[in-house]
């Protein structure tokens, strides 16, 4: 991979903060965004910004079409049998809460629904939500001390209630992937859905939903070199097809009257209202952006500059890292010393590096690490080892301060 070439690309790279280079390991919480991306949302607005599916004029139709080509790049990528089955959202988010409202109603009381310790709020809420209204009781698989998932207490969670299985891809705190496949597997032994968070998924791992056999995968474009506002639900036909619209208004419906109304086709049945029609025709370029560098080259960077900085980190004084499973994804997550994160992240801000502190949106898994929240430096194609080395000088300087 030409890192130069690739960093060529995002002109705010060469930013930068405090009189000091940017040196951007905030990825996991949002990524930068290539040049190709920022100039489909200018095409978009100054060359054909139009209602979709609405106008009979060529503005509306070139609109539909910019909007239609996101949808099939979105297929493309996880490789959905169709494109019926992909589903504009605003992000995870809104993906999850659609799954969790939807599918939500099939469930009844005393209905169980699996989630995992790792995850983030957004996989958590909306079923604790689900749980309010239906009764629905959420059961929680634990970690190992590495930060991987506890497979054996996941198997012993299921019962005849079982229906459901909801699971991140990957950890935005712990960078530990799951095993989705086997996860999925699981689940369909004992007939229930499995609904998959890829928000720090896609963004590192190569997806193929049909290979990885889940029912409903969920992602946001802002993570992946993508515009914010964007993101995509997959969902299986057959389950699509029995679950009730998340939400009404126009686009929406096959036919309206106060008498009843009957709902469009997949997978306009579940995208009431104007939709981003802007952001699905940058995503487009966000996918091309991604295919053209090549996922698995951008796994394989990210990967040894995780293996570069993480021996390097572990010599610092005090320094802790949370999630060491194997293979995990290129996010670390730490502390120094007694140093408060915040206090660490505000210092490393001060000399340009951008990490994220906090609980991360995971404060089940804080609980479960005994913690607050960490410091969190995450990768993306464009960050360099030089980057890297960059870093660990700050830490080392930084350490004696933190202790
Ligand atoms: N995590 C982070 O800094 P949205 O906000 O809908 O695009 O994504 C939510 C989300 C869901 N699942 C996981 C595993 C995530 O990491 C995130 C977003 C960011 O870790 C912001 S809190």
């Amino acid at each position: 991979m030409d890192i130069q070439a690739i960093r060529s690309q995002f002109p705010i790279l060469d930013r930068t903060v405090y009189g000091k280079p940017l040196v951007y390991l905030d990825n996991a919480a949002t990524s930068q965004t290539p040049r190709r991306v920022v100039e489909a949302i200018d095409n978009a607005y100054y060359g054909h910004k139009a209602n979709v599916h609405r106008g009979v004029h060529c503005l509306s139709q070139e609109a539909t079409d910019a909007m239609e080509a996101g949808r099939e790049a979105a297929r493309r990528f996880i490789n959905a049998p169709s494109t019926d089955e992909v589903i504009f959202t605003r992000g995870t988010t809104e993906g999850i809460n659609l799954v969790a409202s939807s599918y939500g109603q099939l469930l009844d009381e005393g209905d169980e629904v699996i989630l995992t310790v790792m995850e983030h709020h957004s996989n958590i809420v909306p079923w604790q939500l689900l749980a309010s209204r239906r009764g629905v009781v959420i059961k929680v698989v634990p970690i190992l001390p590495d930060g991987s998932l506890d497979l054996d207490a996941y198997r012993a969670l299921f019962s005849p209630r079982t229906r459901l299985v909801s699971v991140c891809h990957a950890s935005n705190v712990l960078g530990s992937v799951n095993p989705i496949r086997e996860m999925a597997e699981e689940a369909h032994r004992h007939g229930c859905v499995i609904c998959v968070d890829g928000a720090q998924g896609v963004p590192h791992i190569k997806v193929d939903v049909q290979a990885l056999g889940c029912d409903f995968y969920a992602f946001s474009s802002h993570k992946m070199y993508g515009p914010t506002g964007i993101g995509i639900l997959y969902g299986r036909r057959e389950l699509l097809e029995k679950m009730p619209p998340y939400q009404g208004g126009g686009e929406m419906i096959g036919h309206v009257s106060f008498d009843g109304t009957t709902w469009a086709d997949l997978p306009y049945k579940f995208e009431a209202g104007t939709p981003d029609y802007v952001g699905a025709a940058a995503l487009t370029q966000a996918i091309e952006f991604m295919e053209e560098t090549g996922i698995d080259a951008i796994a394989a960077h990210e990967h040894d500059l995780l293996e570069y900085a993480t021996p390097l980190m572990m010599e610092i004084p005090g320094m802790r890292i949370f999630g060491t499973a194997p293979g995990k994804c290129a996010v670390i997550s730490f502390l120094i010393g007694r140093a408060h994160h915040y206090d660490t992240g505000m210092l490393l801000d001060k000399l340009g590096f951008a990490v994220r502190t906090g609980h991360h949106c995971a404060q089940p898994l804080m609980q479960a690490l005994g913690i607050e929240g960490t410091v969190r430096a995450s990768f993306a194609a464009y960050n360099t080892r030089a980057e890297v080395d960059a870093f660990i000088a700050a830490l080392r300087r930084l350490a004696p301060m933190l202790q």
